[in-house]
């Protein structure tokens, strides 16, 4: 699927997505998972491709044919596989979707989600100019959206902050390094914390916890973490050294719903706010996450927005909208509560492969 705008980090530029889709049958139901790896092995090691790889020869042969009660159950069968979570949440999602569907309820009910109207944020890429970016809030701004995050990277940080900051006095805004920096780099960070931010995103590398400790240390604005998390092992860990005063779930990262909602609740203890990352998905993905959202600790806007921000025609019906207000409301229909567009799906798709009882 063709993005309408090309997404700019600070690890490279998406334009076209390659969306692996998996739908789980069991008597008269189907329930669909997204896997929300990238197309290159950049904001993480999985790909698309190596996503299929392990679903075709490992996660969905294992699955196919077992008997188990409840999605929870699903986590186990796999648990010997290490790593390759936005496979599995794949597999699992879809697990998740179709059980709310046999029990007739919404999956955000099924969740234990409460809220019914989520806060909804925006994620703004690198842009070819701090005008064009200015322009670009003011019409999410407009549009209703209650948080601004923008992506930073080493020369597309200070300058940008401070201008944004100064055009709009007011907003919530927070910026994302996808992990641009590194300990060298405190002393920007201090002259960033006086633009009253948000918080920093995944300033340091990808796997580091003990780094973001030391920085958050010498900075007043919250450190979030979101490349560094895996599991809620991680998000223990990362809590118990203080390397992070908030945390970005992603469900893809995180290895599906079960595991959310054990970070959701280890960060609801521990008093530590979490908030629902996107991944550029389609409208599937972009429904476990509106699900997700509605768990009470989800107390922070998401990048969860409209389905039109992203796509000329999403998979599902109806589309993701946004109110005035920037909420999106809650389906009451079984499942993820957005009907799969099975002829739009079939059109488009390039590959596919089922595997029979
Ligand atoms: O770091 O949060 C991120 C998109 C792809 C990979 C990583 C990230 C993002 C986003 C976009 O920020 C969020 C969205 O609008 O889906
Ligand atoms: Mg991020």
């Amino acid at each position: 699927m063709q993005l309408l705008h090309p997404f700019e980090t600070s690890f490279g530029v998406t334009r076209e997505r390659r969306i692996l889709i998996v739908k789980a049958t069991a008597g008269d139901h189907t329930g669909y998972g997204e896997v929300t790896a990238g197309e290159g092995p950049f904001y993480s090691h999985e790909t698309s491709e190596t996503a299929w790889l392990v679903l075709c020869d490992f996660i969905v042969p294992w699955t196919v044919g077992k008997s188990f009660e409840r999605a929870a159950d699903f986590m186990p069968l796999v648990g010997s596989i290490r790593g390759h979570n936005m496979a599995k949440a794949g597999m699992e999602n879809a697990l998740w979707d179709l059980e709310a569907r046999q029990k007739g309820m919404p999956l955000w009910k099924l969740l234990g989600g409460e809220r019914e109207r989520i806060e909804c944020g925006v994620s703004i890429g690198i842009q070819s100019s701090i005008d064009q970016l200015l322009e670009k809030i003011e019409t999410e701004v407009r549009a209703g959206y209650r948080r601004i995050k923008i992506k930073i990277k080493p020369g597309w940080d200070l300058d940008v902050i401070r201008q944004v900051r100064q055009t709009f006095p007011k907003i919530r805004l927070m910026g994302d390094a996808n992990s641009a920096y590194t300990l060298d780099d405190i002393d920007l960070f201090k002259q960033m914390d006086a633009f009253d931010i948000m918080m920093f995103e995944q300033p340091l590398h990808w796997e580091d916890i003990i780094d973001h400790a030391e920085l958050q240390k010498h900075i007043q604005t919250p450190v979030c973490l979101d490349e560094s998390i895996h599991s809620p092992e991680d998000a223990r860990k990362a809590i118990d050294i203080a390397a992070c005063r908030i945390i970005n779930v992603k469900l893809g990262r995180v290895g599906g719903h079960s595991h959310v909602r054990a970070i959701h609740d280890l960060c609801r203890d521990r008093g530590i706010p979490v908030w629902c990352g996107g991944m550029l998905e389609s409208g599937i993905g972009r429904s476990h996450n509106i699900a997700l959202s509605s768990l009470p600790n989800f107390s922070l806007p998401g990048d969860v927005s409209a389905s039109k921000r992203y796509w000329a025609e999403d998979l599902i019906s109806p589309e993701v909208e946004v109110s005035p207000e920037g909420e999106i409301t809650q389906s009451q229909a079984p499942g993820i509560g957005f009907e799969p567009r099975e002829d739009f799906i079939e059109k488009i798709t390039k590959r596919s492969r089922t595997f029979p009882v």
